[in-house]
């Protein structure tokens, strides 16, 4: 058959270590994927078929790893991380030795998940890589995995942001938009972000100055380039779009956000000025200004501030649209993780915001959101956005055109654009920016101003290198540990010595490490309790 020939162009090489999809998808040197991704390529047309031929999405990014490194992930048909269910399979196939035991794996999973493979249905599948140079033969791997089964196509998207690809594969089956291109994911951004300023009452439209932003030299540099273009007012500079330097070596928002330093590029020269940071791959946000005198020292305004940012302005536009002789009442709900600053929860509470946990992992997270009308999360790295209900959007556009009231109809108007500006398959950094940035011109302030909400307590993340990380078993969204015994009860004795102390220990997803969390009220307390934990799993 045409897929044995096929799979046996694509062996594994030999003596790799056994991959997994993991939290973000197969990574890997770029050198050892080939068969991985024709394989995953043969996954996403099997999940199209298995969808009643919904357009599934394979992207090739390894975000904000380095740019030896490649991967795979797979968009299901809401645009959001293919279903759990599909991981094992996408595990076994992955590591399937040789082509007849992937043949093998293949027909009983047909069978069982009731496939239909008699080319009745057309598959379709949509392909997309950021900038790698090992991209592009990665994207013809997967095309030969797609067309060894039957009836099935892939289009190729080309040079896309991760979340550009997750958009439009959401709104090529979900908003009745089959022709969806990037054309119209730049149309419907800068339309609702235009929509949001003018809607800004006239007296408090005020210039917050330029944003320059490090992207990370991977594929957000020319995508926020065509943006400024249809926004041509929009005061932005573009740094580290790929020109300047290697991807994500030395830039970056995981650069940024882990190491508290300025990117490369970046100096004394921009003291006082909004500065922000993506990742490789554009679904990761934060912001930052450079300390004066502080030998590259910078003040991080994480994922934590965007979240509440976007909860307070949100809060404040939903308390004018209601009242309380609306029988429906919009539920709001604010996700985060264990890593999350324990300042911000304590801010977003005290707003009456209700507050849920998850385990770390965009999958959860999205999930959970999902239960709300409004739901907003995000992790503390930056990767987040905001999602409405069905219902909550129709509500909305009803009371956008009935409303009696300029300043209600106002604010029904300003949610409607924030759902057509933030991306509602996945957290999308080039969207996030452009709602922080007209957040802030609607409330006339500064970045210092937005980073005032509250101060972040001390913390320190360490990691501890072992020998089995999944000896380390969590429970209660990963705060407390359950195996092995006794260690919980010690953490608890550290921590209770330390006001304000909090800490955790987990097992990382996506590295071959337990990860230490620690949080006190001075830097000292937070480090000491950290590296006395740390001790505990070693
Ligand atoms: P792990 O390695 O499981 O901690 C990391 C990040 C997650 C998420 C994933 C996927 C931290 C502490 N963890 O997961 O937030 O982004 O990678 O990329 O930042
Ligand atoms: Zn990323």
């Amino acid at each position: 058959s045409t897929l044995l020939q096929s799979a046996s162009r694509f062996l594994p090489p030999k003596g790799i270590n056994k991959l997994s999809y993991g939290t973000a998808g197969f990574r890997a040197d770029a050198s050892v994927l080939q068969s991985t991704v024709f394989r995953i390529g043969i996954l996403a047309a099997l999940r199209s078929l298995q969808t009643g031929g919904a357009v599934i999405g394979l992207m090739i990014t390894a975000s904000h790893n380095k740019v030896s490194d490649n991967g795979v992930k797979v968009a299901d048909p809401g645009g959001e991380m293919l279903t759990q269910d599909w991981e094992p399979f996408a595990d076994s196939i992955a590591n399937a030795p040789d082509s007849e035991s992937l043949i093998q794996l293949i027909n009983e999973f047909v069978k069982k998940e009731n496939i239909p493979l008699d080319g009745a249905k057309a598959a379709t599948v949509l392909l997309g890589r950021d900038t790698r140079p090992s991209g592009e033969s990665l994207v013809e791997a997967a095309k030969h995995g797609i067309s060894s089964v039957i009836g099935a196509v892939g289009n190729d998207m080309g040079v896309v942001t991760t979340p550009q690809l997750h958009w439009m594969v959401r709104a090529k089956n979900t908003d009745m938009k089959p022709s969806a291109s990037e054309l119209d994911y730049f149309d419907q951004a800068s339309t609702s972000f235009r929509c949001l300023i003018d809607l800004i009452p006239k007296k408090s439209h005020q210039g917050i100055g330029k944003l320059i932003v490090d992207c990370a030299n991977g594929v957000g540099g020319e995508k926020l380039q065509v943006l400024k273009e249809k926004l041509n007012w929009l005061d932005v500079e573009i740094r580290n779009s790929g020109k300047e330097g290697i991807l994500n070596e030395q830039v970056g928002a995981d650069y940024v956000q882990k190491e508290k330093v300025v990117p490369q590029g970046f100096g004394p020269h921009d003291v006082g000025i909004r500065c922000a940071s993506l990742d490789g791959d554009a679904d990761r946000l934060v912001y930052f200004t450079v300390i004066s005198n502080g030998n590259n020292q910078i003040k991080l305004v994480d994922g934590d501030k965007i979240l509440s940012l976007f909860a307070l302005f949100i809060k404040d536009q939903l308390s004018i649209v209601t009242d309380d002789t609306n029988e429906y009442q919009p539920r709001v709900g604010v996700v985060q993780t264990a890593y999350a600053n324990g300042a911000s929860t304590k801010y977003l509470n005290q707003l009456g915001l209700q507050v849920i946990f998850t385990p770390t992992g965009v999958k959860y997270l999205h999930e959970k959101a999902h239960e709300y009308d409004i739901g907003i999360y995000f992790e503390a790295n930056g990767h987040g956005t905001i999602l409405f209900s069905g219902q909550f959007l129709c509500w909305l556009e009803d009371r956008k055109s009935t409303e009696k009231g300029m300043e209600k109809q106002n604010a029904a108007k300003r949610l409607w654009a924030v759902s057509k500006l933030i991306n509602q398959a996945v957290g999308d950094a080039l969207s996030g920016l452009l709602l922080v940035e007209a957040i802030l011109q609607h409330m006339g302030w500064s970045v210092d101003k937005w980073n005032e909400l509250y101060h972040d307590l001390p913390s320190r993340q360490l990691k501890v290198k072992v020998a089995d990380r999944t000896a380390v078993v969590t429970t209660n969204a990963e705060t407390i540990v359950e195996k092995p015994p006794g260690i919980q009860e010690a953490i608890t004795a550290l921590t209770v010595k330390y006001p304000q102390g909090r800490c955790f220990v987990r097992p990382s997803g996506t590295e071959d490490v337990v990860r230490v969390y620690a949080e006190a009220n001075t830097q000292e307390a937070a480090d000491e309790l950290a590296t006395c934990v740390a001790k505990l799993v070693d």
